[in-house]
C-alpha cells in the first residue's frame, strides 16, 4: 500500500490533525524524537509571540502500540493551546453563550500575499477568518510530524534528512524588519544522504522525484520558489560544465559533482539530493498595505494581527519533513512490505543487484 498523508486543522482551532496510512508495521517510533522536531519547528529568530503560548507535543490517537506502528492508519494530532482563547469564536459548533475571547469579529479586510481575497472569493465567505485559519502556516506543526514518522522509516534504510537556513546575516534583517513594522523571507535547503539510486520514475510526471518533491515544498505556506541542485544556475551553463560525470571505484558508480542535486529525469541517482526552497516575506504587515473591505467596497488598509516577522528557520525543519514524506513514500513505492522486515529485505536485495554503495 502507498504512503498517505491527510491532514485537517485550523490554526486557533481544537488541534491539528494528520492521518498516515501505508507504513509498514513493525516501525519503532520514538515520541521525544517527534516532540524534538515539533520543537525545532517552533525555534527561530522573528517568530511571533504565539510560540510563547504554544509547546507543541504529538498525540497519538491509532495506528501504534507499545511505540510499533501496527501497519494501519497513524492518527496524529497535535493541540493548539491557544485555542483557549478563541474557544467562541473558533467554537467547531455554533457557540453557546456571549461572544467572548478572540475572533469573535468578522474579518473583512484581507491581507496582501496571503490566501485571503482568493479564498474569500472563492468560497464565498463573508468572514475572512472562515479562510485565514487553514491557510496558516500553523498547518505546518503536523507536516513535521508526519515527517518525523517519515524519517524513522527512512532511517531504516540508512537515509537522513537535513533542513538548514541558507539566508545569511538573518538576524539583522529581522531586527531591521521588525523595527520597520515589516516582516522577511528567505531560503533554506535540505540534503538527503544515502538515497539510492532509482527513487521516482521518469515514466510520468506525476512519478519523477523532483516534481514530487517541488510540489511538496511549493505546497509549503509562503514558499515562492524551488530548485533541485544548482536549478536556475544550469541554465546559464554550457552542457559540458552542468552535467556530473560518471565514474566508478571499488564502492560502486559515483560522480565528482553533483550539479543535479541527486536527480536526473525525475530518478534519484545515488548522489546526495539537495533541494531548495525561497519563502517571501510574510504577508501580516504591522504597517499594513493597501486593501479592500469587502463588506463596505470601500478601500482601506489591510488586516493588522499578531504574526511572525520571518518564519525561514522554522522552514527549514517544515521543508526537512516535507522532502523526508516524499522519500519515505518512493522508499515505499521501491520496496514494498506490509512488515518492516519485508521492506529492509527489499531494499537489501537492491542493494545487492545494483553497483552502488552508500558513501
Ligand atoms: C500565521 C500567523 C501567526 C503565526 C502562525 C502562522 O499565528 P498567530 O496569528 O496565532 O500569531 O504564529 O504560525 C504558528 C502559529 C505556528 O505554530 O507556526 C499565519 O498566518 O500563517
Amino acid at each position: 500500500m502507498a504512503l498517505k498523508l491527510v491532514t485537517a486543522g485550523e490554526s486557533h482551532g481544537p488541534a491539528l490533525v494528520a492521518i498516515l496510512s501505508g507504513l509498514p508495521s513493525g516501525l519503532v517510533l520514538d515520541r521525544s524524537q517527534v516532540d524534538a522536531d515539533l520543537h525545532r519547528r517552533q525555534q527561530g529568530y522573528g517568530r511571533s509571540p504565539r510560540q510563547q503560548i504554544e509547546r507543541d507535543e504529538v498525540e497519538v490517537l491509532a495506528g501504534l502500540r507499545h511505540g510499533r506502528t501496527l501497519g494501519t492508519p497513524l492518527a496524529l494530532i497535535v493541540r493548539n493551546r491557544d485555542h483557549k482563547n478563541w474557544e467562541w469564536g473558533m467554537s467547531p459548533w455554533q457557540p453557546e453563550g456571549e461572544p467572548s475571547g478572540k475572533g469573535t469579529k468578522e474579518v473583512t479586510l484581507p491581507r496582501p500575499g496571503h490566501a485571503d481575497l482568493a479564498g474569500a472569493l472563492k468560497y464565498g465567505v463573508s468572514d475572512v477568518r472562515d479562510v485565514l485559519e487553514r491557510a496558516s502556516a500553523r498547518h505546518t506543526a503536523v507536516i513535521v510530524a508526519a515527517g518525523s514518522v517519515a524519517k524513522a522509516l527512512l532511517a531504516e534504510i540508512g537515509i537522513a534528512v537535513e533542513g538548514q537556513v541558507l539566508t545569511s546575516d538573518l538576524e539583522r534583517r529581522v531586527d531591521e524588519a521588525r523595527a520597520d513594522r515589516d516582516t522577511v523571507g528567505g531560503v533554506v535547503e535540505v540534503r538527503a544522504r544515502g538515497v539510492p539510486p532509482g527513487f521516482g520514475s521518469y515514466a510520468t510526471k506525476g512519478e519523477r522525484l523532483d516534481a514530487r518533491l517541488a510540489a511538496s515544498l511549493m505546497g509549503t505556506q509562503a514558499v515562492k520558489g524551488v530548485e533541485i541542485g544548482e536549478g536556475f544556475e544550469l541554465a546559464t551553463k554550457r552542457g559540458s560544465a552542468a552535467h556530473d560525470e560518471i565514474l566508478r571505484d571499488e564502492r560502486g558508480l559515483y560522480r565528482k559533482t553533483n550539479r543535479a542535486g541527486g536527480i536526473e529525469g525525475g530518478v534519484s541517482n545515488g548522489e546526495e539530493i539537495v533541494v531548495r526552497a525561497a519563502m517571501k516575506p510574510l504577508p501580516t504587515l504591522m504597517k499594513p498595505l493597501a486593501s479592500v473591505d469587502l463588506q463596505t467596497g470601500e478601500q482601506a488598509e489591510a488586516l493588522v494581527e499578531r504574526s511572525d516577522t520571518a518564519a525561514v528557520e522554522a522552514l527549514a525543519v517544515v521543508a526537512e519533513a516535507c522532502v523526508a514524506w516524499e522519500l519515505a513514500r518512493a522508499a515505499k513505492e521501491k520496496f514494498g512490505g506490509d512488515a518492516l522486515g519485508d521492506l529492509l529485505a527489499a531494499h537489501h536485495a537492491y542493494l545487492e543487484r545494483i553497483d552502488w554503495s552508500p558513501r
